[in-house]
């Protein structure tokens, strides 16, 4: 079935996308564009053109899905060419968005029409690209550079009542845009013109283009390496070109950027973001419980994150403690957090006291009587949430959701406190649980069908990237961040030094490394945490055991003089490292930033393989949505099982052998999927979930 269908409505050719579910430029969509063009001017009873598209998008864009295929013709420039060509006036009809190569698809016609609700961008910045069809030459032309370049180098769509008033829509209809559209079309064949304004014949001003050197010398200093925004520049630039050259620059820098690892990380994340919302086994015939209302046990720091994150949502939340002194410095807490929002400008006064309104503070579990989904975020201790099931499941009406929002416990271990175990799932939110995208949602067997569906849709709600995991220690976050916990000390050991190891993943890209994050959180929470399951962890334990807790004392492995924010490197820590080999008869050796990494990120892949085969996470690209979201993985380097498919698990099967004998830990051989698919010559990618 063609994707193109073209019907003659009076003197007008309208031609009716139809590639479900958002239209996007399929080769098959381009080749019926094309036909519809070339017949429609063939046609002698046809005065103009419209283009307008079935479904709940006018264009979602190009088929990310095709990039890095053979091209299939007719490229999308040649199709817009003829669009721009046509000797008869051809007019877009815009419902829903017009995003990226659908945008471009309407500044090649001579006129576009919008609904109020249409919304209109060029998002390709975020997939690592610029626009490839023509947007950095045409939108320049038509609105300006001093608004398109900002439009481009955002990403963002902008409405269409701003696209009107920038130019870049003729008319706004109130219904009916394909009506709208064919009337401008029919005027615009009667007078004789082909464009209300051409896109590729305007010439930008001088004062425009200085306004556009300013911006773009400040988004180059912004850029962080990724090497599109240079491209956009140098490709608005061109517009000062004839458009066919300009169009020739746009195009070269384009096809070199898909070609870009980067690019290709980013698109993989962008598939991979919509894929984990399909949980296997949970289709759309499994209807989501109602959530009108929640609770929250615990008013600590993660309690009163997650409290704010239903109130954002507008969700009304009982916040719950045992004692009014800890309740109100729960309270207290959140009131602060939401006045740094209102003094940075992103909240009102208005909106933070409707959030503070919808937060409930209470004592005792009674409270959470009435809510349809309540998340336990109490003291990290199996009795402790044992006890607390065991009260809730007398006070919780049936069909509640109890979630627990534990970061390593056995939830099963939870729900057998209850006589309503089907109820009871996780939902490990990541610090700060108002900020952090993140959303573990823990499947224990025996977990409703709907329980889980159910906190699917809340958590996409509550604005978080929800990722539905198996029950096992550590989940899968903290279960691989466990790998690169114990590879940092081993590195320390071995003759590498803390500023040393946090280089080396900082150039990598993530925000901060592994110890200046560990200062950053609190040295003590893992110090604790290794004591309660009875491991060591020799300099780690010593730093501790001194009382360098880190940011919080002043000093952990690095110091921080009158508090500040950057630590420095110290002297008596680096001491304490040495000390420590020479106890464990270990001569140091210094190590380079590529070892360094290898030996933090391999053993991180390992476990994520040993995950998937043990059905913990569903696809490895599940397990890179959690670290790009939960723990900073730089999202241009697609997460960790994208980022071993890049390196190849032959050399990453090899590392791990040679670790594990050098240090003689069985534990680093690669497992067995790893081997398996470094042998067959396939990656993580090859694994469809
Ligand atoms: N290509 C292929 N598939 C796409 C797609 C696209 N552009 N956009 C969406 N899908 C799929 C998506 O994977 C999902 O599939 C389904 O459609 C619904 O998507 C030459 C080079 C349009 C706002 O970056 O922003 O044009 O999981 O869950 O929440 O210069 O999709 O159902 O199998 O996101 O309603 C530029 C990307 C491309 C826009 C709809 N365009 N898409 O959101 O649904 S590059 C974009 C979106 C380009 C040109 C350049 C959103 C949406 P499945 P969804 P949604």
């Amino acid at each position: 079935m063609t994707q193109v269908q073209l019907e003659v409505r009076g003197k007008v050719a309208v031609a009716t996308i139809d590639n479900p579910p958002v239209n996007a430029l399929s080769a098959a969509v381009r080749e019926g564009l094309a036909n519809a063009i070339k017949s429609a001017n063939a046609d002698a009873a046809v005065a103009a053109i419209v283009i307008a598209s079935a479904g709940k998008a006018f264009i979602a864009g190009a088929d990310i899905s095709e990039f890095g295929q053979p091209p299939a013709p007719p490229s999308l420039p040649e199709v817009l060419d003829a669009i721009e060509n046509s000797a008869k006036p051809v007019v877009a009809a815009i419902q829903g968005v017009a995003l990226g190569g659908g945008l471009e698809v309407a500044l090649a016609c001579h006129g576009r029409v919008a609904l109020p609700a249409a919304k209109l961008g060029l998002p390709e910045i975020k997939l690592g690209l610029i626009p490839g069809a023509g947007g950095t030459q045409r939108l320049p032309r038509l609105i300006g550079a001093a608004k398109g370049f900002p439009m481009m180098l955002s990403g963002e769509p902008i409405s269409a009542g701003l696209a009107l008033e920038y130019g870049l829509l003729d008319e706004v209809a109130s219904s009916d845009v394909a009506a709208a559209a064919i009337r401008l079309a029919e005027a615009l064949a009667a007078e004789g013109r082909r464009a209300v304004r051409s896109a590729a014949t305007g010439e930008l001003t001088e004062a425009d283009r200085e306004v556009f050197e300013a911006l773009a010398k400040d988004a180059l200093k912004k850029a962080d390496g990724m090497p599109n925004v240079a491209a956009l520049v140098e490709a608005v630039r061109a517009t000062a070109l004839p458009f066919a050259e300009g169009a020739a620059v746009e195009r070269r820098l384009f096809l070199s950027l898909v070609a870009d690892e980067r690019s290709k990380a980013l698109r993989h994340v962008f598939f991979a973001e919509r894929e984990v919302a399909k949980v296997p086994g949970i289709g759309p015939e499994v209807k989501p419980r109602e959530i009108a209302s929640a609770a929250v046990i615990g008013a600590g720091t993660m309690g009163g994150g997650i409290a704010m994150c239903f109130a954002n949502a507008g969700i009304p939340v009982t916040l719950i403690e045992t004692a009014q002194a800890a309740l109100d410095n729960g309270v207290n807490r959140i009131g602060a957090i939401y006045d740094i929002s209102v003094q940075r400008g992103s909240l009102t006064l208005e909106a933070k006291a409707q959030r503070m309104a919808l937060i409930k503070p209470a004592v005792g579990l009674a409270a959470a009587a009435g809510a349809d989904i309540v998340v336990e975020a109490a003291f990290e201790e199996m009795g402790v949430k044992q006890q607390i099931f065991g009260e809730l499941d007398k006070v919780a009406k049936p069909g509640a959701i109890l979630a627990s929002n534990t970061s390593y416990l056995d939830v099963p271990t939870i729900a057998a406190a209850t006589k309503r175990p089907q109820d009871v799932i996780g939902m490990h939110f990541f610090s700060p649980a108002n900020v952090m995208k993140l959303l573990e949602i823990v499947r224990p067997a025996g977990s409703a069908d709907d329980a889980i569906a159910t906190a699917v849709v809340l958590g996409r709600k509550l604005g978080k990237v929800p990722v539905v995991v198996g029950n096992g220690f550590g989940f899968v976050g903290n279960r691989m961040l466990e790998q690169r916990t114990r590879a940092a000390e081993r590195l320390l050991v071995a003759g590498a030094l803390p500023h040393e190891v946090d280089a080396a993943l900082v150039g990598f890209g993530f925000k901060m490394g592994p110890f200046a994050m560990a200062d950053l959180a609190g040295n003590d929470i893992g110090w604790r945490s290794r004591k309660a399951r009875g491991l060591k962890a020799a300099v780690a334990d010593a730093i501790c055991e001194a009382g360098w807790f880190g940011q919080k004392t002043g000093r952990g492995y690095y110091i921080y003089p009158q508090g500040a924010r950057a630590g420095q490197r110290c002297p008596e820590v680096e001491a304490l490292i040495a000390r420590i080999s020479a106890e464990q008869g270990v001569t140091r050796r210094s190590f380079t930033q590529e070892e360094i990494l290898a030996r933090l990120l391999d053993p991180m892949v390992n476990e994520g393989a040993r995950i998937l085969e043990a059905g913990i996470a569903a696809r490895p690209g599940d397990i890179d949505i959690v670290w790009i979201n939960g723990y900073n993985w730089p999202a241009w380097r697609g997460g960790p099982m994208f980022w071993a498919d890049s390196v190849g698990l032959d050399l990453i099967v090899k590392r791990l052998e040679a670790l594990a004998a050098e240090i003689g830990d069985k534990a680093l051989e690669p497992a067995p999927l790893l081997k398996r698919l470094a042998a067959e010559g396939k990656g993580f990618a090859n694994l469809k979930g």
